[in-house]
């Protein structure tokens, strides 16, 4: 068991019973011309936490511990979108609709594709998931089950929307988990504070957030 400094307190971390869940990473959030530029957003926010994503995947794979990708994607056809994603916000530029990367959000497109740095590993698990959350319509739970897991490590983006709907998601399921604070980014940097204070608050309610920093330090004691 390794302590790892954590608010709200103490994260315990058993290497055998944790995996590294890696969220959304892709072309399409974070390189220009994908999803996230066409609602608008500035996208070099989000690249800011690839180097230290690089560095957490790269070392949790030195301890042979087990890594998890996702991928916010849907079917050519639409058919596992549910149609609110589509509807919301009656936006010029929708799910499916064509860009420079490829038609955005879309199974086998280019900009849906992780981001280089961090590609997946051939044995890595990598979830494509219809919905914000990574346990909705997909595998997850049942792979992390088979395997043992109870604590989760989250990074990625956005950290209001998708991390933080998988992280409620894996808590309401049992499951520990830690945010890495320098890991996981928001278009909106207060978005991404307020989540942070929220995950911590009143205990822990939604789970643990710590710098790679604090993780780096507590897996090497
Ligand atoms: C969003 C995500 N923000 N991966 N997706 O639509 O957070």
């Amino acid at each position: 068991m390794k302590k790892i400094l954590a608010r709200p307190y103490d994260f315990q971390l058993e290497l055998a019973s944790c995996a590294l869940v890696v969220i959304d990473m892709q072309r399409d959030f974070i390189e220009s011309g994908g999803f996230g530029e066409a609602l608008g957003n500035d996208v070099s926010i989000l690249q800011e936490i690839v180097p230290t994503v690089e560095k957490l995947l790269s070392l949790w794979r030195e301890l042979s511990g087990l890594v998890i990708h996702t991928r916010e994607v849907h079917l050519p056809d639409l058919s596992n979108c549910p149609p609110a994603k589509i509807r919301r916000g009656n936006l010029s530029t929708k799910i499916g609709d064509p860009g420079p990367m490829g038609r955005l959000l879309i199974a086998g497109e280019y900009g849906s594709e992780i981001i280089e740095p961090l590609l997946p590993l051939k044995d890595e698990v990598v979830i494509d998931k219809p919905g914000k959350g990574a346990f909705y319509n997909t595998d997850l739970g049942k792979i992390l089950n088979e395997k043992g897991i109870t604590q989760l490590i989250i990074v990625g983006v956005t950290t209001e929307v998708c991390v933080q709907t998988t992280m409620r998601e894996a808590n309401d399921r049992g499951f520990d988990c830690l945010l890495i604070e320098d890991a996981t980014a928001s278009y909106f940097p207060e978005f991404k504070k307020s989540t942070i204070d929220m995950i911590v608050a009143q205990g822990g309610i939604v789970g643990w957030s710590t710098p790679l920093s604090n993780l780096l330090q507590g897996l090497i004691n």
